[in-house]
């Protein structure tokens, strides 16, 4: 059972939210966060924007063969960021979640060296651009099939709770991803273990082409807790605070031993896909901009304005800080130079087999050539 404490109602036919068109706080509750920290949401948010862009960038001009754009959904990926216990518990992200690492503390270093396979990427140059990790923040490597990092998410919550680590694992994904089968495997076993473990949905309303009507019969995702037995909580996910107080209450439950939660976290990818995409073919540029008007960053920076923290100046620092952090951190990763191809025969086995060793070999001979 939820404790009394909670503050929000789960199953709520709308979506909730926190911060209003023009920036007014429309919670019943006090805030209780500091002004340091609710800047420093702004500054995550931007920060997340930034970095979307730059990657955006790094395909454009060739120097990684593919991107995953995440503008638009910055407010529950910062909130998920600020809600759990960093370095403490476990996060299971997705591919559109590199605003949600950089905001966690994960270097962008390591994020630009991963997208770029160069030395400096904790993963060696193995994964796919956009596929980021960490041991260090307890941030699971990115899985490409879809749902399939959920299983896996349900098995490191059971284990925390069998081990009594008070740890909670945070597991987030696509709205495409509630249709597949490991998804509804992970979920149905985290509620029949009772697991400390909370699911988000990043419900864009598109997995690729296909839209939501065509992915679930369900009105909403949030929904598809109850028939698991779990709370389901609907929010705004462009509204960065009514994210985070949401996260914050699922979470808390969680670890309570209450078991697991499901968030549907509403948001709209601003752009195509991936950049293999071409959203035009399947999206009216008024839905695009339509959703832009709710745009994460400018209804909190609204928010902060109202709240009497907010001016043009300040705004104008926090960016351009926060873009030479990441022309420096780029510049860094691209310095360490690209991983060396022999390296993929590494760490697979204790000791390599012939049929490796002889196409190491092969390998190397084609390279001297
Ligand atoms: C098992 C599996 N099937 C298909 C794909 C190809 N694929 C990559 S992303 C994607 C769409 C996923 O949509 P959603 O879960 O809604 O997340 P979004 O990309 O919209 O954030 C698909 C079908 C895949 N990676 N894995």
């Amino acid at each position: 059972m939820i404790k009394d404490t909670r503050r929000f109602e789960p199953f709520t036919t709308s979506p909730i939210s926190l911060i209003g068109e023009k920036g007014e706080w429309k919670g019943s509750f006090e805030l209780e966060l500091g002004e340091e920290e609710l800047r420093r949401f702004h500054r995550d948010l931007i920060a997340a924007r930034l970095l979307d862009e730059r990657l955006i960038l790094l395909q454009r001009s060739g120097k990684t063969s593919f991107a995953m754009q995440a503008a638009g959904h910055e407010g529950i990926q910062v909130a998920i960021a600020h809600a759990v216990k960093r370095r403490f518990d476990w996060l299971f992200p997705y591919y559109r979640d590199h605003g949600m690492v950089l905001a966690l503390g994960v270097p962008a270093v390591e994020i630009f060296a991963e997208n770029l396979a160069t030395k400096a990427d904790p993963a060696k140059g193995r994964q796919m651009p956009n596929h980021p990790g960490s041991k260090e923040f307890n941030v699971f490597t990115v899985a490409s099939p879809i749902a399939s990092h959920i299983p896996p998410a349900t098995g490191a919550a059971i284990s925390a709770k069998i081990r009594g680590t008070g740890q909670v694992v945070v597991t987030s994904f696509g709205d495409g991803a509630t249709s597949e089968g490991d998804w509804h495997a992970g979920v149905n076993f985290a509620a029949a273990q009772g697991a400390p473990i909370v699911f988000v949905a990043e419900n864009n309303r598109y997995a690729i082409s296909v839209d939501l009507p065509k992915q679930t019969g369900s009105e909403n995702i949030a929904i598809k807790a109850k028939a698991y037995g779990m709370p389901g909580y609907h929010v705004d996910g462009m509204d960065v605070l009514a994210s985070y107080y949401v996260m914050k209450e699922a979470i808390e439950h969680a670890r309570s031993g209450a078991g697991p939660v499901l968030v549907e976290a509403l948001v709209y990818r601003y752009g195509p896909h991936s950049s293999a995409d071409d959203d035009r073919l399947y999206r009216p540029r008024e839905e695009v901009e339509h959703w832009k008007q709710r745009d994460p960053i400018e209804r909190y920076r609204r928010f902060l304005e109202k709240q009497g923290l907010w001016d043009q100046e300040w705004e104008e620092s926090l960016r351009a800080e926060v873009e030479k952090e990441l022309a420096e951190a780029l510049a860094a990763a691209e310095a360490a130079g690209p991983v060396p191809e022999v390296w993929m025969f590494e760490d697979v086995y204790a000791e390599m087999l012939w049929p490796q060793r002889e196409q190491r070999e092969l390998l190397e001979q084609e390279l001297s050539q």
